[in-house]
């Protein structure tokens, strides 16, 4: 017996309408089901919808301070169950505990940030430019809004969209990864526990099709938050566009790291070990690409395969685990087909690059760290993002081809820079094609409080996490208030 579990719509825990459900398996060992969930459709979209409208009336007008009070009794239960929720996400989608349990701290994080928020929802207020006349701009409510989010973060990555539109006095209806529904199950049972209306909080889980898709064009939408692939983003924002809608993309990656003569290599090897084989590589902000100057390219590259081929693939709910498995079947295909692509294109493997055979491996979605050089900046190993453990490393001869190589790509999520010249540094941080730049640290480990997002492919402008993200969640109205008792014409009598 396996538990099912359900959507939650208009207050209830509820099947989809159509009775039909689909099965989440762990993809460590498939042979481990974690239970049965709604493969919702329209008709449980539209239901969300219609009743997220009236959770958004009884929500928005619980003034935000209070509102922010209910978040942090739901940062208060993420602490309290932080242990049972990193256990399942696991589980659930393979990363090693440690992982999952920073998964879960990212979105205490976000919480206690967005439950604060509740006492500022900042705005400005300038001078008029006529006497007794003062102006002003207040953030309000702004409605309904679609969250799309994806399987590798099942818990941060909604926290960052959900935490901060609830406290700006929206309701939500929430689609997660068809990978992780029990994660979100049990966050928005936190949610209600903790005091958010509970219409105002609306789950429906399933397929990007069936319900993602009619979750963004619903009427009753204002806009939709979204981290995914380029490709479904475009779509989302095509089909926002073409409604008026807002939307905020966060999309795909193809994040380096570049290591310069001058660079701290113990430092340097420690921080591509994380970016590029944490998550197993599954990060938006995970380093696909090493571009290592001439003097140090060939004492890094060695220290590197030799530490890459020590980590222990596992069950990462086991002990001893460094990397997990790969979401499902289709990820570890793409994962081979850029690996054989790799090979095709002239560069050389130099560890990894297949299935492990061991036999406690066989019932997950295991891929072995894989390492390539002498990869030229024109390959479609360079280019494109893998989302797997496959790292490709780059030779340059100086800083000028290391940033230029680094930007010859379409996306600008993340990117690190190591050195030890503090002007390098600086102009690296001037010159990199990104919406986040490390130096002296790995592509991965954005903080809640600071600003997410990417330029070129990445994003189209909007950011998550820190203070920005208030603004998409609100509309913005500007207040004049005229007291000198007479009429006055701006422009005209000023
Ligand atoms: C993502 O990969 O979708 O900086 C988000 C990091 C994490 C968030 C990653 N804190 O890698």
């Amino acid at each position: 017996m396996s538990d099912e579990f359900r959507n939650h719509v208009a207050g209830r825990w509820v099947h989809a309408e159509s009775g039909a459900t689909y099965e989440n398996r762990n993809p460590a060992g498939r042979d481990d089901l974690i239970g049965t969930f709604a493969a919702s459709g329209p008709v449980d979209v539209e239901r969300a919808v219609a009743s997220a409208r009236d959770g958004y009336e009884m929500w928005s007008r619980i003034p935000a301070p209070k509102r922010g009070e209910a978040l942090k009794r739901a940062g208060d239960l993420l602490v309290e169950r932080k242990e049972e929720l990193a256990d399942g996400m696991t589980r659930e989608m393979g990363k090693p505990l440690v992982e999952t349990r920073g998964d879960v701290q990212e979105a205490i994080d976000t919480a206690y940030y967005a439950a604060s928020e509740g006492r500022r929802l900042f705005s400005h207020t300038a001078p008029s430019e006529l006497s007794a006349k003062m102006g002003f701009a207040v953030l309000r409510p702004a409605g309904v809004f679609g969250i799309v989010t994806p399987w590798n973060f099942p818990l941060a990555v909604p926290s960052w969209k959900i935490f901060p539109a609830l406290v700006c006095g929206n309701a939500i209806v929430w689609k997660p990864a068809q990978d992780t529904p029990w994660t979100a199950v049990r966050f928005v049972e936190i949610l209600v526990e903790a005091g958010v209306t509970p219409e105002a909080v609306q789950l429906v889980t399933g397929f990007g099709s069936e319900a993602g898709e009619p979750l963004v064009k619903a009427d009753g939408v204002t806009g939709v938050s979204f981290t995914g692939s380029t490709v479904v983003g475009c779509h989302i924002a095509g089909l926002c566009g073409a409604r008026g809608r807002r939307v905020s993309l966060e999309m795909g990656g193809k994040n380096a790291q570049l290591v310069l003569d001058d660079a701290d290599l113990g430092l340097a090897l420690e921080g591509v070990l994380w970016g590029a084989f944490g998550t197993t590589g599954q990060r938006c902000t995970a380093t696909s690409r090493l571009i290592v100057q001439d003097g140090v390219h060939d004492e890094l590259v060695e220290a590197l395969v030799a530490r890459a081929g020590e980590l222990r693939l596992g069950d990462g709910r086991r002990d001893g685990t460094d990397v997990g498995p790969l979401i499902n079947e289709d990820a570890r295909e793409k994962v081979d087909k850029y690996v054989r692509i790799g090979q095709n294109e002239g560069a050389e493997l130099v560890l990894g690059g297949g299935i492990p055979d061991d036999d406690d491996l066989s019932r997950g979605w295991f891929y072995r760290p894989t390492v390539f050089v002498g990869v030229e900046p024109d390959m479609r190993i360079a280019q494109e993002e893998i989302f797997g453990p496959v790292l490709s490393v780059l030779r340059v001869s100086d800083f000028e081809e290391g940033i230029a190589v680094m930007n010859g790509v379409r996306y600008g999520l993340s990117s690190s820079i190591y050195t030890a010249d503090v002007g390098r540094a600086f102009q690296a941080i001037e010159r990199i094609e990104a919406g986040i730049t490390y130096v002296n640290g790995p592509t991965i480990g954005a903080e809640a409080h600071f600003p997410f997002g990417g330029v070129k492919d990445t994003g189209n402008g909007h950011r998550e996490g820190g203070w920005p993200v208030y603004d998409f969640f609100s509309d913005l109205k500007t207040v004049y208030v005229d007291y000198s008792g007479r009429l006055q014409k701006a422009q005209i009598d000023a």
